[in-house]
């Protein structure tokens, strides 16, 4: 289905030979491994890409903070409560750097906020999915936490100087925000057998999407091929989605938890696991804004958007006064 919108024209890599003197140049560069930093010449495509994928990595961040702040009120200890608090304002701050790495790009975060806000733009499609008890908390540090290092290390080797760099300090956060998550489904799958039930009801709920999270499969993948060229992305989705499984089966093991796919399968051979696919027709719905959550989530973000106008007017306000006082006293 989606493959019919794939134009292959459009998005076939073109050959060194058929690139201008200036953006041999520029594919050079980035094949010797140098950064790109903003104010070097670049081909519209790769300025127009970046700003497609660190605005969207913008927009999954202050989104992703929804689900979980659902359950600061509910968490069930102060500790719980402070660890949750912490982590959501980790994803604020993730949100910021990744938003001060587009607009060196030259978009404004306002341009990019009110992309998001009409839809014109993409935020993962985890976060789309409801938060219903407290072992979602732990599936989804475990989990969405754990597949968001998958993607993110190896981010911080792409070739936009600002965007890897961001990176740095994200994925040491994220790691942190997957332990807590593998923490709180420790305790829920090690405690009374209704803890252990919802903690196998959370992996049954977040297995899939979190596999989702890696995008289409690579046959289905329209920007692969030239983003991976241009180093913005360093793995093709299935590789990464391999990875996830590998790494993560054992982990549910470990908590005695059980993987919803009858075709999982250690396969000697490859190294690795035979697993099920997402059910991707369930992924593009939830891409066309028809997921369980997608309206809640950007009427709350708009609403969020809408009630901080006064603090932005004040700011702004304050600016003003400032910049007229300088200028009086120079
Ligand atoms: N959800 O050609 P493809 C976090 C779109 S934040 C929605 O493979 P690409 C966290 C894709 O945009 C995690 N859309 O695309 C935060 C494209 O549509 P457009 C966010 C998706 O870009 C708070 C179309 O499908 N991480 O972890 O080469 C709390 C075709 O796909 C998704 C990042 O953003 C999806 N899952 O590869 C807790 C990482 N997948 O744009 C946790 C940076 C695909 O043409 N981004 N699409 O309309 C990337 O690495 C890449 O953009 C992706 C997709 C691997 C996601």
């Amino acid at each position: 289905m989606y493959a019919q919108m794939v134009n292959t024209d459009a998005n076939r890599v073109r050959d060194i030979s058929e690139m201008s003197e200036e953006e041999r140049a520029f594919q050079e560069r980035i094949d010797r491994g140098e950064k790109i930093e903003p104010t070097d010449w670049m081909p519209e495509g790769y300025r127009k890409t970046l700003i497609r994928q660190i605005g969207q990595h913008a927009h999954s961040e202050i989104v992703g903070q929804l689900p979980e702040g659902n359950w600061i009120t509910r968490a069930p200890t102060l500790e719980r409560k402070v660890i949750l608090l912490a982590k959501v304002q980790d994803e604020a701050g993730h949100g910021l750097y990744l938003y001060c790495a587009a607009e060196t790009l030259g978009v404004s975060r306002d341009e990019l906020i009110e992309l998001l806000h009409a839809g014109k733009m993409k935020y993962s499609s985890i976060f789309n999915y409801p938060t219903l008890t407290w072992a979602d908390i732990g599936a989804v540090g475990w989990l969405v936490d754990g597949a968001a290092i998958m993607n993110q290390v190896p981010l911080q080797r792409t070739s936009f100087g600002p965007y890897s760099r961001a990176m740095v300090r994200i994925c040491k956060e994220e790691s942190f925000h997957q332990r807590q998550g593998f923490d709180i489904m420790m305790k829920m799958a090690g405690g009374t057998p209704e803890q252990h039930r919802m903690a196998q009801d959370a992996l049954n709920r977040f297995w899939y999407p979190s596999l989702m999270m890696f995008g289409p499969s690579d046959k289905e993948s329209v920007h692969s091929a030239q983003s991976m060229s241009w180093k913005i992305k360093i793995n093709t989705n299935d590789e990464l989605r391999q990875k996830f499984v590998d790494q993560t089966v054992p982990q549910a093991e470990y908590l005695g938890l059980t993987v919803p796919d009858d075709q999982l399968k250690w396969n000697q051979e490859k190294n690795g696991y035979d697993f099920s696919e997402p059910d991707w027709s369930e992924f593009f719905e939830v891409l066309k804004g028809n997921g369980p959550c997608n309206k809640e989530r950007l009427d709350a973000r708009i609403k969020a958007w809408e009630d901080g106008a006064w603090v932005r007017d004040g700011l702004m306000a304050h600016a003003d006064k400032s910049t007229v006082a300088r200028t009086a006293a120079e």
